[in-house]
């Protein structure tokens, strides 16, 4: 696809038919968690997009971001590179290395200048330039650098999002992330650790259908996937309103699947897609695998308590738990519970983000 043709007449060149054409509008719109009746919508922007050009940095990581985004099913990584997006640079999937490759992004910088996607994965490292450099460059200063003519960045991952594990304390590189250096710079921010690969693909195709950054929550996130808590979406949830938990990973609760908020599950204060989304081609996610969620979609998580340290149990739920237990008799507890669920309700309607911190203080209050 040249630079200078719109998709649709890509599409044509390449023999799409129109039904073809429609479907991947429908897989598109599917991907950015958008309903059908935008498909088409999505059918008329895709007809006029160009192809966007695409720079992609990355710092103080473990490539699984980069990994990820290499298992998206939805297009191919293959179809994403090549015939929707053009990925000018990728320091790990690029052939080029060293001073050719910063040839590469800067060619790519000056003819797209004000009009390229920046993607970042990795933190920052702020506490000394050489920490960590690319061809002699420091990662601050490259990202600087490259921002500046961008017409939006994607912090993929939290690492870039909130500073991730190479921000965990006592933080020895002076991690931060994209958002504290970049102010004038519209930012998505596409949390977790590692991001779920549809996801990444899903932020990038509504930006190429539509020109815009999706709607984003307080964090900096695209509500479309961030919208609700893991818990609010999870299918243990009904074990958890029945009171029934699993107490250890081999208990007869563990083998009934009972809900895992006992062994540390940080659902609650956990807002990403991965219980409807999944991973590997919608397979399963680790909740579905037995484990509990580490949250790694949110800031600090790996400073948040101890991946198995359960949450404070809100009274509510110990309430309920009783009144299942003892039958329908507990009528004060179950009016108490109902004040404490609308509370909670509140919250999560709004999109306040409900912390470990306000779960302990409401267990408390209660
Ligand atoms: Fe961080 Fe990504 Fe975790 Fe790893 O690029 S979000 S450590 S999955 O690789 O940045």
């Amino acid at each position: 696809m040249s630079k200078d043709e719109t998709l649709g007449e890509a599409l044509r060149r390449q023999g799409i038919t129109r039904r073809g054409f429609l479907k991947f509008c429908a897989a598109t719109a599917s991907m950015m968690a958008l309903p059908p009746s935008m498909v088409p919508a999505i059918a008329a922007a895709l007809e006029k997009a160009m192809r966007p050009s695409v720079i992609w940095l990355s710092f103080q990581e473990c490539t699984g971001c980069t990994e990820s985004l290499t298992r998206s099913h939805s297009p191919t990584v293959e179809g994403l590179i090549f015939d929707t997006i053009s990925l000018d640079y990728h320091h790990t999937l690029q052939a080029a290395s060293g001073s050719a490759a910063e040839a590469a992004r800067e060619a790519a910088m000056e003819e797209n200048y004000g009009k390229y996607i920046l993607v970042v994965d990795g933190s920052i490292p702020t506490a000394n330039p050489g920490y960590s450099t690319i061809a002699g460059i420091s990662n601050k200063s490259m990202l600087l650098d490259t921002a500046k003519g961008a017409a939006a960045i994607v912090a993929v991952g939290t690492c870039a999002a909130y500073g991730g594990i190479p921000k965990a304390k006592p933080n020895p590189t002076g991690a931060v992330a994209v958002s504290d250096l970049i102010k004038d710079k519209p930012i998505i921010n596409v949390s977790g650790c590692p991001p779920i690969p549809v996801v990444i693909t899903g932020v990038l195709a509504h930006f190429l259908t539509f020109g815009t950054i999706p709607e984003l929550d307080a964090l900096g996130r695209p509500k479309a996937y961030y919208g609700q808590s893991i818990h609010d979406r999870c299918y243990r949830r009904p074990f958890y309103d029945k009171g029934l938990f699993a107490n250890t990973f081999d208990d007869e609760g563990a083998k009934k699947g009972w809900c895992l908020y006992k062994l540390g599950c940080k659902g609650p204060t956990t807002y990403n897609a991965c219980a409807t989304t999944k991973w590997n081609e919608g397979t399963s996610f680790p909740i579905e695998a037995g484990h509990p969620c580490l949250g790694c979609s949110e800031p600090d998580f790996w400073d948040g308590g101890g991946f198995y340290k359960a949450l404070s149990m809100p009274t509510e739920d110990i309430t309920r738990a009783a009144v299942y237990a003892v039958g329908a008799g507990a009528a004060a507890g179950v009016a108490l519970g109902a004040m404490n669920r609308a509370k909670k309700a509140r919250a999560v309607k709004t999109h306040e983000k409900v912390t470990i911190n306000d779960l302990e203080k409401g267990a408390d209050d209660d």
